[in-house]
């Protein structure tokens, strides 16, 4: 269960889903992420490549913005930072948005998907992801509400200034600190 839980939040048991995308399965050797925008080096990884970067565990208390906390959340996955610093982000580049397979996207400063914890996941709680909770690969930026996390993760594409995602246009907020409980605008 969580240990402390933010303002407004009430804790669940259950790890709810919350799809506005629905996708058809991806075997992993299928997968690519691409990144792309204000960047040195524009990347596309396949699964093999993905992984060469080296994994790191992550546990946390994830957040959704509807008022759930699901406690003690286990990742494993490479930190996008990483992947990021071998695309080489052009010096103007300041925003970016996470996009889904599907066309989902997110929106959130660049130093927030560079910070530590960030992660390309595969895992969830010890096992493969499962499709529903977005495998093969999520995004998952544990220090935002959970709508940052994109599941079912594409590409990453760098701005030189501030852009918005599918929530952030219908009036969620630019970053979505659960502590500052920034939830719309
Ligand atoms: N592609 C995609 N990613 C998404 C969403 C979505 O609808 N589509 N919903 C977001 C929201 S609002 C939350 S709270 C979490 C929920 O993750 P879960 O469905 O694995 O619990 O995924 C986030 N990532
Ligand atoms: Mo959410």
């Amino acid at each position: 269960m969580a240990s402390e839980l933010p303002p407004g939040q009430t804790a669940t048991r259950k790890f709810p889903l919350f799809t506005v995308d629905p996708a058809e399965p991806l075997a992993p050797e299928d997968f690519t992420l691409r990144v792309t925008g204000r960047v040195e080096r524009r990347l596309e990884l396949g699964w093999e490549e993905l992984r060469a970067h080296g994994e790191e565990p992550l546990a946390h208390d994830f957040h959704c913005v509807t008022g759930w906390t699901r406690g003690g959340t286990r990742w494993r996955g490479v930190p996008l930072a990483r992947v990021l610093e071998q695309a080489r982000p052009r010096p103007e580049a300041v925003w970016a948005l996470a996009w889904s397979r599907g066309g989902y996207s997110a929106s959130l400063p660049l130093a927030d998907l560079m910070a530590p914890g960030v992660l390309v996941a595969w895992e969830l709680d010890g096992a493969p992801i499962p499709h529903e909770h977005g495998g093969p690969v999520r995004l998952v930026v544990p220090h935002l509400y959970g709508w940052k996390s994109v599941k079912w993760l594409a590409k990453i594409q760098l701005f030189e200034r501030e852009v918005e995602g599918y929530w952030e246009m219908r009036g969620y907020h630019r970053r979505g600190d659960p502590w500052r409980e920034e939830r719309y605008g």
